[in-house]
This record gives structure tokens, C-alpha cells and sequence, in this order.
């Protein structure tokens, strides 16, 4: 043999080697790229010698001339059915008559997962594959083999030797579910058609005429059986495990298992791994595992009376489209929920379903009064995966947003760019302000001490309260009679209450719980406007000037300012005696502007206090010391950073000469 015929022998065998830790031990073997180098320099000798060619040759997997059509193919045995099981009851009722067949008190099983994919045949004649069929009628199916050679984890050589000299392995093709979004995420961003799920995807893979189609679809395999003569076992599952070592996937999950209570405690371990394997199956299939025993039990009509697939409930429906409500969350986001004719689907009755958000409707072209497909997926919340476009009867309108809230009634804004619309009233929505009220009274906004979640929850659930502002009216016996609060700790409650009502602007800010305003952003905009008044009336420019504030958080202030319901609760506040501390309003000097600051160890003030002080001076500050760095400030206890700045020469101030220097800039 020629050195050059011997490198083109090593390079196939070593990619089918890997190839088989890949596909059938699902323990890849080199990096991708590795694998691809072999793969081209096989390629690139079999290009400059045609004569070295071979139709098993790993490089033949990316499809040939399309056919005019599909030829027909009888299978030499039988392709089965399966007969199906939908509860407990009827794998027990299997299992009973298998006993009374084989007059024994036990049998032994192997389980395994039921994919929902495409059933193939396949012949292997002399350890080469010859042949692939679909499983048609179950007597004669379609011939797809040029189809089946590009999918990668069918051999198209057997492995090692043993193997019957004819042997027709069945198994199901699949694809994969990572596989299957990936596809359909390029097509999205591509324009072109989508694939509706992976069955059909498998289904419509394996149905093209040209090939090279084919061999870009991501599909995969698993056998489950095998015909031939003399050297397979006598175990169903051993001759999987033979059928494994020659080259074929089998499935990680099978399982040899006794009798139906073996049977059912797979069902119900598979029902739980399900959303974790990577593809989909509709239940699992159980088979008698001793040949002869099979023998025995025969057949039923196109079934063989020694399997049985248990189902899992079906998890998509068709139902009709009621309406559309809206809801509001804690956030204020609105989500457009389906109302639905009840269905049911995924083993529960389903009335309710998520439609995402307005681009979903849209990209689905969902409307009110069409049959769609819902789908419900383990404990995922019920979805509606499409419309049945073919069942619209007439014209139907399209949905839109409401444009205010309606649990509320106040605005609803949606962000640039963004697919959620938002509830701008925080202060008074129902939807929000139990989550807008605890901000409001947390440690870093009003810090209002005793005013915890769980006195939230109480107030507001006895309608004690209903905003923020309404905290200023409770008075001692209403407090004292909610559940868990005795007279002392409503005198606290009160006394804090009072206390918190002159809040520093910054704080008070914080407070109001705006759309993405946190600590560092509500001060900035204290110091830059000095008054709320001046906040209230910035217009979205003016609140753009102020230090790290872009559009859209100038945008969510705005409107949060906008709507007067906001603006009823701030006026109550200030009824109620709340004022907040006028801030004295930056001249707009930088005078640190150009340094660039790194604070370290403990201070006295929050880190993110003295951040926007130094900022709002026109200095950067930033987390680690560099010898770009021009001064540190070091708290008590500053350790690895005090000793980098000193190293490297950094200028470093404790916090007395800090307050000096905010002092001097008149910063505070
Ligand atoms: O995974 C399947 N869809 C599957 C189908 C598994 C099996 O073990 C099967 C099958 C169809 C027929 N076994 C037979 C006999």
C-alpha cells in the first residue's frame, strides 16, 4: 500500500474514532477544531486523488444530487407499532397478560425513553450501510438513504467484527433541542421560515429530495432494536449493548427493570428528567426483555404483544382564544395574558396562557377569536406557541397595549427599543405599591425602623394604607390592633414614622422607588437640582445634564413626574408634614474634574455617598489602583489597596483630609 493510500486509511479510521466518542460514548475525544483539521486534510487528499474515493469515507456526509424522487422500499421484516398505555392501570393490565403468556410470576423489562422523532430502517450489508427507509405503512417505506448518510451519528461502517454479515437496525432519528433553537434563532435573524418543532423538523429533514439540504440540519439518532441471524443476543438489552459496540447510539436512559412497578417507577423518573435531556420524547417505551419470551407473546394485528409505550399527557392542545387581558406586575410590567376555552394539556386544565409581550402577538399575529396551539411543558406556565391560521374565520382585529394601566389608570410608557410596556404610577398602582411601599420604608430610602415586609404586607392587605402617603395618617390604636404589634411597638412605629419626614432630598428621591433612580443616581439629581420642584419640571434634556443620567433614565423621571397620580402623593405626602431637606445646587465647578479617584477601607459615610460627592466635583472614580490612578482615599482597615497605591507612589487622603476638601468645594 502506497504511504499516501495509508494516510487516507489513518485519517478516516482516526475521525471515525472520534466520531464514536462523540456520537455513540457522548465523550468527545479532541476540540472541534481538531476535528475539522482531519476532516480538511482528508478532504484535500481526496481531491488531488479521485482514485482514493469511497462512499464510507467520512467526507461523503455533505449530500449529493438531488433526486427526482423518493423510491420505494419493503422492509424485509416489519416495521412495529407500539401499543399505547395512558395510565398506571393499563401498564398494570399489560404486565398481567404478559405473565399469564409466559405462565410466570415475574418478567423482566428494559425501559427506555420514547423519542418523538422519525422511525428508520437500516440495512448493513458486509458492515456497510446500504440502505435507509422510512417507516411508511410499516410494509413499505421510502428509500431516504442519501438523506440518512449525511446525519453523523449513523455509521455508515460497523465497528470492530462479529456483527451478521445482513443486519437491519431501527431506530429514531431526532433533533436535538439545542440544535433545533439554534436553527430557528438564525432564521429569525435571517428572515426566513422558522421550524415548527423538532418532530416536524426531523420529519421534513429527512424528506428532502436534495440532500445537501439535509446534511445542514443538525439531526441525531438513537436504535432501539435490530434484525438478523445468528450473532445477536438473546437479551433485548445485551443486544443493544452489542449494537452500541458496533458503532450505533443507544440511548444513556435505557434501564433493565422488574415487572410494573419496575415500569412505573421509570415512568416517573423519566417524567421528572425530561426537561433536562436535550430532546423531546412523548413517554416511554417498555419491552420484554428475553427473546424467546417475545417469541412466546407474539403479535397483535401490526403490535408485538411484548412492548408497550406509556404516554405522557399530551402538552400541546388546540383551543379557542377568549380575549386578551393585561396584567400588571410587581414592576409595573404588563404582560398580555390569553384567556382560553378551558383545555386540557400537560396533564391540567389550562384557561390561562402567556403571550410574552406586544412583539410576540404580533410575530404569532395572535387576535382575539382564533384557535391556537397551546403548549404546557412540565411546571413551565402555559404558552401559546401559534395560531392555527387555516380555522380564522373572518376578519379579526388586531390587539393593541392600553395605554393605561389597568389596574390604575395611570400612564403607560414603553421604553425605547424595549418590548415591555410599563405602569408609570408606582406610587398608586395596586399591582406595585405594596412592593413600591417597602422600598419607600427600607433602610437606604426613608429608613423607617419596625416598617418591615411583613407590616407592609398587614397594612396594606387591611386597607390601612394604600401609598406611602398614608402612612403619615395611622394613628396608635389602628397600629396597636394589627396582629403581632402591641402598644409599645406602635408607639415606635409612630415616633419613626415622625422622625422620617425630613428627609434628605437625595434619600427622599431614592424613595419614590423611579424606574431604575438608585442611591447614587437620586443624589446626583438632588445636588444638580436642589429643590423637587426643579425636578418636577425638568424636561427630559435638562435631566439628561445631570451626571450619570442617559435618556432613558431621564425618560423613566419624566414620566414618572408626568402622571398625576404620582404627583397626587406627593402632595398628600407634603400634607401629611413630610419635607424633604433643600439641597444647595452645584454651581456646575469641577474643580476635581480630570482625576481620577479609588476609595478603600471603611468610611464613615456609604461608599456610594461619597462616590457621587466626588463625582459631582468631576472626578472619575474607579475600583482598583493603577498609576493612572491620582488619589486614594483610605478608610480604616484599607489593606492590598493602600499598599498598591503606595507602592506606585499614589496620592492618599484619610477621611478628615476628605471632609476638608468636600468642605472647601462646598460639597457639604
Ligand atoms: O423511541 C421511539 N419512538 C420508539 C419507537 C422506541 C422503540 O423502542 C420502538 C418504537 C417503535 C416500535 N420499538 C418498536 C418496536
Amino acid at each position: 500500500m502506497s504511504t499516501l493510500q495509508e494516510r487516507v486509511q489513518g485519517l478516516r479510521a482516526e475521525i471515525e474514532r472520534h466520531n464514536y466518542a462523540y456520537y455513540v460514548l457522548d465523550q468527545p475525544s479532541v476540540p472541534d477544531a481538531e476535528y475539522d483539521r482531519l476532516l480538511r486534510e482528508l478532504e484535500g487528499l481526496e481531491n488531488e486523488h479521485p482514485e482514493l474515493r469511497s462512499p464510507d469515507s467520512p467526507t461523503q456526509r455533505v449530500g449529493a444530487e438531488p433526486l427526482d424522487g423518493f423510491d420505494e422500499v419493503r422492509h424485509r421484516t416489519p416495521m412495529l407499532s407500539l401499543a399505547n398505555a395512558f395510565s398506571k392501570d393499563e401498564v398494570e393490565a399489560f404486565h398481567q397478560r404478559v405473565l399469564k403468556g409466559l405462565e410466570t410470576d415475574h418478567v423482566d423489562y428494559v425501559a427506555e425513553p420514547k423519542l418523538d422523532g422519525v422511525a428508520i430502517s437500516l440495512r448493513f450489508e458486509d458492515g456497510r450501510l446500504v440502505q435507509a427507509a422510512t417507516r411508511g405503512d410499516g410494509t413499505t417505506g421510502e428509500d431516504v438513504t442519501s438523506n440518512v448518510r449525511t446525519i453523523r451519528a449513523i455509521p455508515l461502517k460497523l465497528r470492530r467484527s462479529g456483527w451478521p454479515q445482513s443486519l437491519e437496525v431501527r431506530g429514531e432519528i431526532y433533533m436535538p433541542l439545542k440544535g433545533f433553537h439554534a436553527w430557528n434563532a438564525r432564521a429569525r435573524k435571517q428572515g426566513v421560515k422558522e421550524l415548527v418543532n423538532p418532530r416536524n423538523a426531523a420529519a421534513g429533514s429527512l424528506r428532502q429530495l436534495d440532500s445537501r439540504i439535509t446534511a445542514q440540519r443538525p439531526l441525531a439518532f438513537y436504535c432501539y432494536g435490530a434484525e438478523a441471524g445468528d450473532p445477536l443476543a438473546e437479551s433485548h438489552y445485551e443486544r443493544l449493548m452489542q449494537l452500541r459496540d458496533w458503532g450505533f447510539p443507544v440511548n444513556p436512559e435505557v434501564r433493565r427493570v422488574r415487572n410494573a412497578s419496575g415500569c412505573l417507577d421509570y415512568y416517573r423518573a423519566m417524567e421528572k428528567k425530561r426537561e433536562n435531556l436535550g430532546y423531546d420524547i412523548d413517554g416511554v417505551v417498555f419491552k420484554v426483555e428475553m427473546r424467546e419470551q417475545q417469541q412466546t407473546l407474539g403479535f397483535v394485528s401490526r403490535a408485538p404483544r411484548w412492548a408497550l409505550a406509556q404516554k405522557f399527557p399530551a402538552q400541546e392542545e388546540i383551543t379557542r382564544l377568549r380575549a386578551i387581558d393585561v396584567r400588571v406586575g410587581r414592576t409595573g410590567a404588563l404582560t398580555p395574558v390569553a384567556r382560553l376555552e378551558p383545555v386540557f394539556v400537560g396533564g391540567v386544565t389550562v384557561t390561562n396562557a402567556t403571550l410574552h409581550n406586544i412583539d410576540e402577538i404580533r410575530r404569532k399575529d395572535v387576535r382575539i377569536g382564533d384557535w391556537v396551539i397551546v403548549r404546557r411543558a412540565g411546571d413551565v406556565i402555559p404558552e401559546v406557541v401559534r395560531v392555527i391560521a387555516e380555522r380564522r374565520e373572518g376578519e379579526l382585529e388586531e390587539f393593541r397595549m392600553p395605554s393605561h394601566c389597568p389596574d390604575c389608570g395611570s400612564m403607560v410608557e414603553r421604553e425605547e427599543g424595549e418590548a415591555v410596556f410599563r405602569c408609570t404610577g408606582g406610587l398608586v398602582c395596586p399591582a406595585q405599591r405594596v412592593r413600591s411601599i417597602k422600598h419607600f420604608a427600607s433602610r437606604k430610602a426613608m429608613d423607617i425602623e419596625g416598617l418591615g415586609d411583613k407590616l407592609v404586607d398587614q397594612l396594606a392587605d387591611t386597607g390601612l394604607i394604600h401609598t406611602v402617603a398614608d402612612l403619615y395618617t395611622l394613628d396608635k390604636d389602628q397600629v396597636a390592633g394589627l396582629e403581632r404589634m402591641g402598644e409599645k411597638s406602635a408607639e415606635n412605629l409612630l415616633r419613626e414614622l415622625e422622625r422620617s419626614k425630613s428627609p434628605e432630598l437625595g434619600r427622599f428621591l431614592y424613595a419614590l422607588g423611579i424606574r431604575e433612580v438608585g442611591e447614587v443616581t437620586a443624589e446626583s439629581l438632588a445636588r444638580h437640582f436642589g429643590a423637587l420642584d426643579k425636578v418636577i419640571e425638568a424636561s427630559v434634556e435638562a435631566l439628561e445634564d445631570v451626571m450619570d443620567v442617559g435618556p432613558v433614565v431621564a425618560g423613566h423621571v419624566h414620566a414618572f413626574f408626568r402622571e398625576d397620580h404620582n404627583l397626587e402623593v406627593l402632595r398628600a405626602l407634603e400634607d401629611a408634614g413630610v419635607r424633604w431637606q433643600h439641597v444647595e445646587p452645584d454651581t456646575g465647578a469641577q474643580p476635581l474634574a480630570g482625576q481620577t479617584w479609588v476609595l478603600t477601607g471603611t468610611l464613615s459615610m456609604p461608599r456610594a455617598r461619597a462616590k457621587s460627592l466626588l463625582e459631582s466635583l468631576g472626578a472619575r472614580v474607579t475600583g482598583s489602583v493603577s498609576a493612572k490612578t491620582d488619589v486614594l482615599l483610605a478608610g480604616e482597615a484599607a489593606g492590598s489597596k493602600l499598599r498598591k497605591a503606595e507602592s506606585l507612589g499614589v496620592r492618599i487622603m484619610d477621611e478628615d483630609g476628605f471632609s476638608d476638601l468636600m468642605e472647601s468645594h462646598g460639597a457639604v
